[in-house]
This record gives structure tokens, sequence and C-alpha cells, in this order.
């Protein structure tokens, strides 16, 4: 593989998988990203210019996706809306890029003969009892509760759909929650971060019990170069770095790394359908030799925490009208 197009590849995911690749592989990379609010132009700055190009542009946009996908060996697909909240009150974007986005990609690899992978997420499995001692496996049946999960579900049954009925090379990875460099403010970990740094309260959506099973998108990153050189064709891979938490024990480990006391968080209104717990079994990744650096949360989300200190040109744009939007909902 000489050439890929990473699909949203100005987002926090795919900006960190752009680094990654250009600083440990030879490949030359597109990127196509629509840069909508969550995409940022500035996140790849200090890659290889040599061997990055950058195509502002819709992946639901065929012209522009079938003369892409015509001029690479592979597609890596993150574009996507990506946030639960927003898709509780307005799911039409979701539905576009999420699905529709999906469709037009497919078509254009199916048309070339390109290598297609499908980046998704574990919220297609609903999510799991707080004592179940189950995780969620590659069988695990489907179940999203929000739009967004719903649409990311959709895409992922395009995908195993057009490799089964049409021979599209295919491979599909859902991965648990990230966190590390990049992250729009709008998500969990960012925004309590930079609230504390302007001297805002942690707002916990409802008890805070909440848990998610936390991964660093560097680790994210390596696992879906791993999936694209060694997966098997038609396969789903589940990407997870045993990092289950609560909501509240992340909030108080941000306050305690920041030297606040530990209880000087707020709960606010829940979210509607609010998952309860998500778990991976990633023994399918350490099938392909697989395996995560970021073994300490504590210590990916201290080096994240010192980011966002260091980088407040690259997020103070978006903070001010991210929580104009949740004050609209108590949260
Ligand atoms: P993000 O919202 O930070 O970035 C999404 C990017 O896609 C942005 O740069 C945006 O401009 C671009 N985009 C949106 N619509 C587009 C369109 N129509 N055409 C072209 N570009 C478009 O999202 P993220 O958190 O980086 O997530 C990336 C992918 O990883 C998504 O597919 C998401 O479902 C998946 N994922 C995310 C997580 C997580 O914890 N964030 C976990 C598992 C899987
Ligand atoms: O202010 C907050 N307070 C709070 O308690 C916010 C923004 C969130 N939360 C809770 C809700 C969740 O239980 O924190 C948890 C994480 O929330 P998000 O960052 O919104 O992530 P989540 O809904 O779990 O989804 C994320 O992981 C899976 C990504 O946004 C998805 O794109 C990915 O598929």
């Amino acid at each position: 593989m000489n050439h890929l197009l990473v699909t949203g590849g100005a987002g926090f995911i795919g900006s960190n998988f752009v680094h990654h690749v250009l600083g440990t592989t030879d490949v030359r990379v597109t990127v196509l990203d629509k840069l909508t609010y969550a995409g940022n132009r500035a996140s790849l700055d200090g890659a290889d210019k040599q061997r990055l190009r950058f195509i502002q542009g819709d992946i639901c946009d065929a012209t522009l996706v079938d003369e892409l996908v015509a001029s690479v060996d592979a597609v890596v697909h993150y574009a996507a809306e990506s946030h639960n909240d927003n898709s509780l009150h307005d799911p039409s974007p979701f539905i576009q890029t999420n699905i529709g986005g999906t469709y037009t990609l497919l078509e254009a690899v199916r048309r070339h003969n390109v290598r297609f992978h499908h980046v998704s997420t574990d919220e297609v499995y609903g999510d799991l009892e707080l004592d179940d001692p189950d995780r969620f496996t590659p069988t695990t049946a489907y179940n999203p509760s929000s739009p967004y999960s719903a649409s990311k579900a959709g895409s992922d049954h395009l995908v195993r759909a057009w490799v089964r009925s049409f021979g599209v090379q295919a491979t599909v990875s859902n991965c648990s929650n990230n966190y590390g460099p990049y992250q729009h403010v709008e998500k969990f970990i960012p925004r309590q971060i930079t609230n504390v740094i302007d001297g805002v309260r942690p707002r916990l959506y409802g008890a805070g019990l909440n848990v998610r099973d936390w991964i660093h998108a560097e680790d994210h990153s390596s696992a879906v170069l791993a999936v694209l050189t060694h997966g098997e064709i038609g396969r789903t891979y589940l990407i997870g770095a045993d990092g289950e938490m609560n909501n509240k024990s992340v909030v108080e480990m941000i306050l305690e790394l920041t030297g606040q006391p530990a209880d000087a968080y707020d709960h606010v209104t829940d979210r509607p359908g609010h998952d309860l717990r998500y778990a991976i079994d990633s023994s399918s990744m350490a099938e392909i030799g697989w395996a995560p650096r970021y073994t300490s949360f504590r210590g990916g989300l201290a080096q994240t925490i010192a980011w966002y200190q260091e980088h407040e040109d690259w997020w103070r744009p978006q903070k001010q009208v991210t929580e104009a939007n949740y004050a609209r909902t108590g949260q």
C-alpha cells in the first residue's frame, strides 16, 4: 500500500491516524474532509507536507469520491457525525453522512476494486449492565440506542453486505471511547479539562456511574493500521485497551491531576437513553499481534491534560459556542 485516502482526517481520531501513518510508514495520504464544526485543518499542522494532500469535500459527493478513490490503494473511513448529544437534537446529518456517505464510498471502492477499512464504534452493540461479566465481542448482537449509534450500525451493515454481495475487500473495526490530543471540546474528557482551565466546575450527567472503556487515540491508530495490513477481509475487529472506568472516577482523576478538590464538580441533567456501560473484548486484535501501548489511563490522561493546557489556541475558538449549546439543555 503506497497511497491511502483517509476520510475525516481533520477530525479527532482521523488526524491522530494521519500523524501516526506519516510518522511510522512511507505511505502517502490524501485526506478528504468536509471541515464541519468538528473538523480542524490545524489538527494536521506539523505533518509531512510532501506526503500529505488535503481535499475539502463531502463524502456524499459521488463524483469527487469516485475520482479520489480511483487514485489510491486503500480507503480508511473515519468521516462521520460523531456526537451522541447532537444526534438527539438533529439526527438528519447523522443519517446523511454516516449512512449516505458510507454508501457513496462503498459504491466507489466497488467500482475501482479498492481495499476499504470502515472505522466504527462499540456503541452499535447497545449497553451492558454494570455488573455483567460479559464484554462486547464480534458476534454480540447489534442493539444501538441513539440516532448516532443507529446510523453507525446502519453503516456497518452496509459494509458487511457489500463484502458478501459484491466481494468488496473490506474490514470493519469497532472501537471503544477514545481520548487524547485533538478531541473536540464537546466530548466528555476535553470538556472537563477545558472547564477546569477556565475555572468552571466539571459537569457529570446524572449520577456519573456510567462506564466507558477508554483507549488512547494513538493506540486506536496503531490498531487500525494493523487491521489494514494484517486483517482478514470480511472480518470485524474489536479494539479496546481494558480501560473501563465510570465517569465520576474520570472527573475525580482530572480534578486530582489539576490540583483541584476531588468533589469540585456538579451533577447535571442526564442524557436521554444514556448507555450504561461499554466494555470490549479485544482478543480479535491480539490474534493479529496488536497490543495497546498506553496501559496506564492515568498516564495518558495526564499527558492529555498537558496537551490542552499547551494548545489553548487550538480549542479556544470552539469553547464558547459549545458551552452555549450545552446551556440550552441545562447540561
Ligand atoms: P470527529 O467528529 O472528531 O471528526 C469527524 C470528522 O469527519 C471531522 O473532521 C468532520 O469535518 C468530518 N466530516 C463530517 N462529515 C463529513 C462529510 N459529510 N464529509 C467529509 N467529512 C466529514 O469524530 P471522531 O471522534 O474523530 O470519530 C471518527 C470516527 O471514529 C467516526 O466514524 C466515529 O464513529 C468513530 N469512533 C469514534 C470514537 C470516539 O471515541 N470518538 C470511538 C469509536 C469509533
Ligand atoms: O459533559 C459531559 N458530562 C458527562 O457526564 C459529557 C459531554 C458527557 N458525559 C458522559 C456521557 C458519557 O457517559 O460522559 C460519557 C462520555 O460522553 P461522550 O464524550 O459524549 O462520549 P460517548 O457518548 O460515550 O461516545 C463516544 O464514544 C463512542 C464518542 O463520542 C463516539 O463517537 C464513539 O462512537
